[in-house]
């Protein structure tokens, strides 16, 4: 177990109180919980029913003699795969609703971004031109739904890789088609008694991720797009201060924007103001937790309570009056914590009931109307409430970077492209740059890996690019303001202050690793950093990673080009061989590694080191940390524009 549970003071005040008001959290179960020492190296093999078998000390192959190799590289596949399908399905329901909002069956909905929609047709040959924007989008849904179940053809969004990776997917026979027929075939593969050569599950573990990565969670991020807008920068706040003693709280958690973004406007809706009113609230404030937070974050500027960590400490504030949840990464555990409260836990996703939560399903045909049902219901219970205790912590930041916005930001309407980002990189102020995504992970100290890997890498002139519970973690610490510059290397320091950027970019929620995709492919072909992606200075790092569609996204990373680190511990640290082949051997295969290190300072020395290589082969300036430490003089403070947000990392008040 790690010394420390958290950083983040809010945490540590919230866990007293649970303490003493009795509540168990992951925190203490994490303590009284050891992980399984065979099944978390990956020993343990359950495809049949003669076991599991267990593979430590003399038994080296199960019943079938399955070797350490096999069972670890199907664990590993399985779990890809179940991330994968994760995301996947998520991506599937957007486009479900795309289809009811454009054939007039989900009124609610509208097409909010015209211009995203005639793109993402013309990247899925569906013809725009002439057509309302209705007519348009019933077909991209279509298209978009065509691509998941397809069975021979690769998805359509590999064309959006560069020529040369595609043409390497293509010669080792690993260009996605739908991520359906990928995640099954993974799954046939696995079964007892199919495919057991390590390297060749594997490596159709990287075709199911890839079908995650450009179809599945790529075409997730699109549709949310059209529907809910592309992002672009918003100012907000985020941690345990942005509960309000004299309002209703409504926390939403988990993945969807489809609920969120309705429960945005049935919270401003002055009917429901009044109502809430009524029962003696002030008003009606709305927050959110894990990756639904990040996308109305991102969106409406709504703020953030905290990561997936924080999920039962919300509650523990005795302050939030409904807890509404849809898809994955929410702990059953907020049932338990909500009886001792007067929270209402709400499920809403036909596909997720918990034992003991109030039900109130959600269907996009009438997507308004619930979300005022469950905003109503949240105010019901707000004269219900016991004793309250809100940690008076606040942290300010700006989310918002989509791809879009990102080209936009350096050129403007009519010159925008990735050339400023791309010569800043060949001259060497800025030395490379970084995914550094993730979940949080109870077996490690809260947050304390990321911020120690981003700050470590924004110090060294790395710029970074956030997603997910990482976010979340930067958003707390006050690492997503121009503001952090005191944090930030020479090089970077300027360019991000001669942009108006911070150092680290929130670019949302974890299906949101797709933007980073993307990007990554708009630098490799906007010239003089190569031709491909595993040509490129940069980095990918899941730093406090424990969910399966972690593995998914670690994975589809490499298999686009870029080494990754995944801190915690490795699920596959029983085979020998499986190290090999996902390291050395992918390395050569397809010019990146997937490391699993569990040591943060080993993760970085690494990663800078592998940026420098990277240089070094494209023959780029030689990286100096002092070259730029003239010109980049301004601190914070030295310009006024985001004094606003000078505070900063774990202030006080809100
Ligand atoms: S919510 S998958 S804990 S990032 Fe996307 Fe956070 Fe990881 Fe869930």
């Amino acid at each position: 177990m790690p010394d420390k549970k958290t950083i983040d003071p809010a945490v540590v005040e919230m866990l007293e109180k649970a303490k003493a008001d009795g509540v168990l959290t992951m925190f203490d179960r994490a303590e009284a919980t050891a992980p399984c020492p065979i099944g978390h190296p990956g020993n343990c093999c359950h495809v049949c029913f003669m076991g599991p078998c267990r593979l430590v000390g003399k038994t080296t192959v199960g019943l079938c003699g399955a070797t350490k190799e096999t069972v670890a590289a199907r664990n590993l596949a399985r779990a890809i795969a179940a991330g994968a399908a994760a995301h996947s399905d998520h991506g599937r329901d957007m486009a479900l609703t795309l289809l009811a909002a454009a054939q007039g069956e989900a009124l609610d909905y509208q097409i909010k971004d015209e211009k995203k929609l005639r793109k993402v047709a013309r990247l899925l040959n569906v013809s725009e031109q002439e057509r309302t924007k209705e007519e348009v989008a019933v077909d991209v849904a279509l298209a978009a739904l065509a691509d998941f179940t397809s069975v021979k053809e690769e998805v359509a969004y590999v064309r959006r890789a560069p020529p040369k990776r595609q043409a390497l997917w293509r010669r080792l026979d690993i260009a996605p088609r739908g991520v359906d027929r990928e995640i099954v075939e993974v799954l046939h593969r696995t079964n007892m008694g199919t495919d057991q050569d390590a390297e060749h599950i594997l490596t159709q573990a990287m075709r199911c991720a890839l079908g995650d990565g450009w179809g599945g969670s790529m075409l997730a991020t699109d549709i949310s797009d059209i529907l809910f807008g592309t992002p672009g920068p918003v100012a907000a706040r985020s941690n345990f201060g942005i509960l309000r003693e004299d309002e209703v709280n409504i926390v939403v958690h988990g993945h969807e924007p489809t609920l969120s973004e309705m429960i945005v406007v049935a919270a401003t809706d002055p009917e429901l103001i009044e109502y809430a009113k009524s029962k003696g609230a002030k008003g009606i404030n709305l927050v959110g937790i894990c990756c639904t937070a990040n996308e109305i974050l991102m969106r409406q500027g709504v703020p953030v309570v905290g990561n997936f960590l924080s999920q039962e400490l919300a509650i523990v504030t005795g302050a939030v009056d409904a807890m509404v949840v849809d898809i994955q990464c929410i702990m059953q555990g907020i049932v338990a914590a909500a009886e001792h409260y007067h929270t209402k836990i709400i499920t809403t996703s036909p596909k997720a009931h918990i034992t003991g939560a109030t039900r109130i399903e959600f269907d996009e045909h009438r997507a308004l109307e619930v979300a005022k049902e469950i905003v109503r219901a949240g105010i019901d219970n707000f004269p219900n409430r016991g004793g309250v205790y809100i940690p008076d912590y606040v942290d300010h930041l700006v989310a918002g970077f989509s791809h879009e916005y990102i080209n936009y930001m350096q050129g403007g309407v009519y010159r925008e492209s990735f050339r400023p980002l791309n010569d800043n990189v060949i001259n060497g102020r800025i030395r490379g740059a970084a995914g550094v995504v993730g979940c949080n992970n109870a077996r490690v100290t809260q947050d304390d890996v990321h911020l120690y890997i981003i700050k470590e890498l924004i110090k060294n002139d790395v710029l970074v690019v956030t997603t997910g519970c990482n976010a979340i973690a930067c958003a707390k610490q006050g690492l997503l303001t121009p503001e952090v510059m005191e944090f930030t290397g020479p090089g970077l320091r300027e360019v991000c202050q001669t942009i108006g950027i911070p150092p680290v970019l929130h670019m949302g929620s974890c299906v949101d690793n797709s933007r980073i995709l993307t990007v990554l492919a708009q630098c490799a072909t906007e010239g003089g950093l190569g031709e491909d992606i595993n040509n490129l200075p940069v980095a990918g790092f899941a730093p406090e990673w424990m969910s399966e569609k972690a593995l998914s996204i670690g994975c589809y990373f490499v298999a686009s080009g870029v080494t990754t680190w995944m801190g915690v511990g490795s699920p596959v640290a029983g085979s020998e061989e499986v190290q090999r082949i996902i390291t050395e051997g992918w390395k050569e295969k397809i010019g990146a590694a997937y490391y699993f290190e569990p040591d943060p300072e080993k993760a970085v020395k690494e990663a800078l080191a592998h940026i420098d290589a990277k240089r070094a082969a494209l023959k780029l300036e030689e990286y100096s940390p002092t070259r730029y430490a003239r010109s980049a003089t301004y601190l914070p403070g030295d310009y006024a524009p985001f004094e606003v947000f000078a505070e900063g990392r774990y202030s006080r008040g809100g």
